[in-house]
């Protein structure tokens, strides 16, 4: 069924005016833009239930296999604007909505980012939930329903400062509460052997409830299911304990519950070793097995057939537990035999590997682990020790190692497919993190490069250069990205430039009055917009980025009437609550902008632009409007990343390092239509491990002595002269990120940039080949990949 004709706009009118009315309780008169969006939300519900009944239905006639994408983070955003996308009805909203002098930007600006996720793992999940959809994939993403999402963040003085993010304030229109889908997720305790079978005495339990909401794919053609689970305690009051006088005790059941599905971790691949964590982990993994296990109770009934019927994706190691866990309910709770339940867990089982940075891949303590879950603990002993036994290799590939459990080893172990997140992630995988396990295992590791939903992070954000493409190339790119290749032979057209260009510009309009408005900052549409978004680490090299903006700044001042290209240097992303160093660049980059914003010398040529709590929708309206995308990563450090693929799909030429995916997006859009700067992987390898590598590169770098020179001064913190002195020193002295080692091809990449930029024409060819090159990175691909590759399932459109 083809939403878009099948709407008739005055049916939606009418199931408006019905919720304004019925579920809010309010007059067309009184309706406030929050009630016009919850009845907006529950109308696009409704329109989005029925498909998602029939591709159910479908499933359970076709007795397809299911896919489960068990992930901690699901950072979806917005979903009216999915549902608006995919359902087809922009414009008839926008009309229905025009007629009470509503406007439906002001509806969708009303919704809250759901936040369940801190960066790009989080919005990867939500960008393959989309694309299962669209694919007509049978799947179910597992999730926490967390009550407060990544925070919010604001500049006090330039400094991050962390607010709650309570997305949850007002009822979710999107969710159907399931109470009849609870499980009681034990904890803590001891485990007895009982006539030969193990039995866990758990001391502390929590109830997992479910909350399903329908993800609708593109067309409205298939609707598959995110069912997160909410902490409820198992009893409200310990009734005994609260009579006996014990009222702290007695509330107990119900605070461990609370705080269970209470907050979202903030780390990004930064260190994490909480035991509120580690339940978090256990208590989604868990929920969701024993839901998988019921569901497919209730269609079949030989566990022996669950790796035919069930393909559990881990969302890096965050759920590995599920290896222990789903041995544990095969073994003690449905009786099956040690070797015959580790055998169908691990080929159901598959673990995708999103980063190689050691202090990210989560360790455990075993006394942690071992208190927290006994019978997990032993458990993975035990697979542990069957696996040194058949590997012959005792000393080298453990997961229970100077007591501590690698989750990285486990997952590898107890999963039949293990997948990296770009060629070169993956290649590095095989080489460095598993290099033993790979040797063991020789074809358990596979590519799967990630990829992004075009429908929401093209046509939904980009609505004017999507016209333009549906003109040149016709309808259906949407679902076949790979249409965009038709765009190619048109690059060098004037007429298609000037459309692609003019675009553009009106997105940097759009984004220039939201800054003004915003922010009070002024500035010039038509200066290059240099953007540099996503979280704030400093192997993502904000800093490289930064030094560069007070070089140019120091040069224009020096002479202010050499040419200079117009820039305006946009930044975005959050730090780590706890992350030292990420939080000194913060507060760097602001200080900076206050003073390059307010120079009078520089100010035609350069402004620095740092929206605070960069989020889902932030991205939204950046990326657009973006030149240049910053991807400047020390190589062989980011795994992927999957914002550089959004820049590209939209227009965006890259400045970058051969670092993830950039490799690949340069491929595709020819060496010619990329700023390639910086060192391979392997260079960065040496060079990390070369004695003084950082003052020998500053040796040779007069203009990064400068920028050093100028931030020691105080230039950008006068009250505070020393504030940034661990900065400057870091890079004298350590620099991890080769920071100094490539700043001088930086600034030459940077130099071409602005030349290239000069040349409007030139400019609008290499940016119509990049939009052009990015079929490949559709989450579309991916997701073809992976239920090739590693799920073995099918499409059931
Ligand atoms: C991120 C990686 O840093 C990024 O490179 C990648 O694109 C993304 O995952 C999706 O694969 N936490 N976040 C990541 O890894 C971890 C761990």
């Amino acid at each position: 069924m083809n939403m878009q004709t099948a709407v008739v706009p005055e049916q939606l009118r009418q199931k408006i005016l019905d919720h304004l009315t019925y579920a809010q309780g309010k007059d067309i008169s009184h309706a406030s833009i929050y009630d016009w969006r919850m009845a907006v939300s529950l109308s696009l519900r409704d329109m989005i239930v029925d498909p998602w009944f029939n591709a159910t239905r479908q499933i359970y006639e076709k007795h397809g296999k299911r896919v489960y994408y068990l992930s901690m983070e699901f950072l979806i955003g917005r979903l009216i604007e999915d549902a608006v996308t995919n359902l087809g009805v922009g414009d008839a909203l926008d009309a229905i909505l025009a007629d009470y002098n509503v406007k439906l930007n002001d509806v969708i600006e009303n919704e809250p980012d759901a936040a369940l996720g801190n960066g790009g793992l989080g919005r990867l999940a939500a960008c393959f939930l989309e694309s299962m959809s669209t694919l007509g994939c049978p799947a179910y993403g597992y999730g926490i329903r967390y009550d407060f999402g990544l925070f919010a963040q604001r500049f006090e003085g330039g400094r991050q400062v962390e607010m709650p993010e309570d997305w949850l304030m007002h009822p979710n229109p999107w969710e159907f509460v399931r109470p009849e889908s609870q499980y009681t997720i034990p904890f803590k305790g001891y485990v007895s052997v009982e006539n030969g079978k193990s039995v866990w005495h758990a001391s502390e339990a929590v109830l997992a409830r479910a909350y399903d909401m329908p993800i609708i794919g593109w067309n409205a053609e298939w609707a598959n299911t995110l069912r997160l689970w909410g902490a409820l305690p198992t009893k409200l009051l310990d009734l005994d304990r609260f009579n006996s006088g014990d009222y702290t005790a007695a509330a107990a059941p119900e605070a461990l519950a609370r705080t269970l599905s209470r907050v979202l971790y903030p780390e990004d691949t930064t260190e994490n070793g909480k035991e509120l964590r580690l339940k978090q982990e256990f208590f989604l993994t868990s929920a969701a097995l024993q839901d998988i296990i019921r569901r497919f109770l209730s269609e079949f009934d030989d566990l022996a057939l669950l790796p035919e019927k069930v393909a559990i994706q881990m969302n890096d190691t965050h759920p590995a537990l599920a290896g222990p866990e789903l041995i544990r309910l095969l073994v003690d709770e449905h009786d099956m035999a040690w070797e015959t339940a580790k055998d169908i867990a691990t080929r159901c089982l598959s673990y995708t590997n999103h980063t190689l940075l050691p202090e990210a891949l989560e360790r455990w303590s075993t006394w942690l682990l071992g208190r927290v879950l006994p019978r997990h603990m032993q458990i993975i002993e035990r697979i542990d020790a069957e696996h040194k036994k058949e590997s012959g290799r005792p000393d080298t590939v453990g997961i229970v190692m100077n007591d501590e459990v690698r989750m990285g080893e486990l997952a590898f172990i107890m999963a039949h497919r293990v997948n990296g997140v770009s060629a070169l992630h993956t290649d590095l995988m095989r080489e460095t993190v598993f290099a033993d396990l790979n040797k063991l295992h020789p074809n358990r590791i596979v590519n799967e490069t990630n990829g992004v939903t075009p429908r929401r992070w093209l046509k939904y954000t980009n609505p004017s250069l999507s016209n333009v493409i549906t003109d040149v190339v016709g309808s259906g790119w949407e679902a076949d990205l790979d249409k965009l290749a038709d765009l190619a032979p048109l690059a060098g057209n004037t007429g298609l430039q000037k459309r692609v260009m003019a675009s553009k510009q009106e997105n940097k309009e759009r984004l220039a009055e939201w800054v003004k408005g915003h922010m009070g900052i002024e500035i010039d549409p038509a200066a290059m917009f240099d953007v540099q978004v996503k979280r704030i680490h400093e192997y993502k090299r904000q800093h490289l980025n930064l030094f560069e903006t007070i070089y140019r700044w120091n040069e224009i001042r020096k002479n202010p009437t050499a040419g200079w290209t117009p820039r305006v240097k946009f930044f975005g992303g959050k730090a780590a609550p706890g992350y030292f160093m990420a939080k000194q660049i913060i507060r760097l980059i602001n200080d900076v902008a206050e003073v390059i914003n307010n120079d009078p010398v520089t100010k035609d040529f350069l402004k620095v632009v740092y929206p605070p709590n960069y989020n889902v929708s932030m991205a939204e309206k950046l990326i657009p409007a973006a030149d240049l995308s910053e991807q400047i990563s020390t190589s062989g450090k980011e795994a992927s990343g999957t914002g550089n693929m959004k820049f590209t799909m939209n227009g965006a030429l890259t400045i970058g390092t051969l670092d993830g995916a950039n490799v690949e997006i340069r491929e595709h859009v020819g060496a010619e239509n990329f700023f390639l700067f910086g060192m391979t992987a392997q260079e960065a390898g040496e060079c990390a491990r070369t004695p003084d590598h950082a003052r020998n590169a500053i040796g040779k770098s007069q203009a990064l002595r400068d920028v050093l020179q100028i931030i020691a001064e105080g230039t950008f913190n006068r009250a505070e002269p020393g504030r940034y002195y661990d900065i400057v020193d870091n890079i004298w002295n350590h620099d991890p990120f080769l920071v100094a080692s490539d700043f001088e091809d930086y600034l030459a990449a940077q130099a071409d940039v602005d030349a290239a930029y000069r040349d409007r024409s030139r400019w609008a060819e290499m940016a119509i080949l990049n939009i052009a090159s990015s079929g490949f990175f559709s989450s579309d691909r991916t997701i073809r990949g992976y239920m090739a590759d590693v799920w073995d399932a099918k499409s059931l459109l």
